[in-house]
């Protein structure tokens, strides 16, 4: 058995406001796999978290890449790993220079035959078009969203018209010694689009939107560019990072 067939497109825009990047990707179309994070702490803690996940779990997933057909054994990787991260992340806070109370979010992807074992931590985001439908997959680990399930606010819209602060995470990488990330196992389509991401896009792009350039005929290198440019001419408030994943054909049993 083999790996889905995917084409993969990732970019990372410091945007137009903030002079540094924070945020940081890493794909590995061999072994299926996409990391996003959002990393904060101030310069230079942000992009050493963000970073220190990225490559902590992709030095993880390629040491050892799960079988194809073998989701469970993702699903196990993908908490070991993002354990390591953190705990990577809080030793190096405790020793370099301007780290302290650094932190990261993280969303990913590990792709096998015809299934995808994704997993976050904050509010970076996973979404699926499937059949002209975008879907969010995650659930942001942000106050507001908290407010939003306990039925103080009636959607993320109306608590931020409300004016509740949506960049309060109820938790990141590097924050707490013991890390609970989300993670969940879906099947594949062909046709599927996956769109990884930081609220830098997110943030700035309604889901209509989002869809919209989503659910375009174009290459994705170029639609890519496409929500970059976007959520730039939205007014590029924070770094927008995302990778997109299309899933051409499922492998043959
Ligand atoms: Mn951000």
């Amino acid at each position: 058995m083999t790996r889905a067939s995917l084409a993969l497109a990732w970019r990372s825009h410091h945007g137009l406001v903030r002079r540094r990047n924070e945020d940081a990707v890493s794909c590995l179309p061999d072994i299926g796999v996409v990391l996003v994070a959002d990393g904060m702490g101030g310069a230079p803690a942000g992009d050493v978290a963000s970073d220190t996940a990225v490559h902590v779990i992709g030095e993880r997933f390629a040491r050892q890449p799960p079988p194809v057909d073998a989701p469970d054994v993702a699903q196990r990787l993908t908490t070991a790993a993002i354990d390591e991260a953190n705990d990577a992340i809080i030793r190096l806070a405790a020793q370099r220079q301007g780290c302290a109370g650094m932190g990261t979010t993280l969303v990913m992807g590990c792709f096998g035959a015809d299934w995808l074992v994704y997993a976050h931590v904050g509010d970076s985001r996973l979404y699926r078009l499937r059949a002209g439908v975008l879907t969010q997959l995650t659930k942001d680990h942000s106050l507001i969203q908290e407010m939003v399930d306990q039925g103080s606010f009636s959607s993320l819209d109306e608590a931020r018209r409300s004016g509740v602060n949506e960049h309060i995470l109820t938790t990141a990488l590097g924050a707490t010694p013991r890390v609970e990330p989300a993670v969940a196992i879906s099947k594949l389509a062909a046709g599927d689009r996956y769109l990884f991401c930081t609220d830098g896009l997110s943030g700035m792009l309604a889901p209509r939107e989002l869809c919209a350039v989503l659910d375009t005929a174009g290459g994705l290198d170029s639609t890519a560019d496409t929500l970059v440019r976007a959520a730039n001419a939205q007014g590029g408030a924070d770094n927008i990072t995302l990778a997109l994943v299309r899933v051409d054909g499922l492998a043959d049993r």
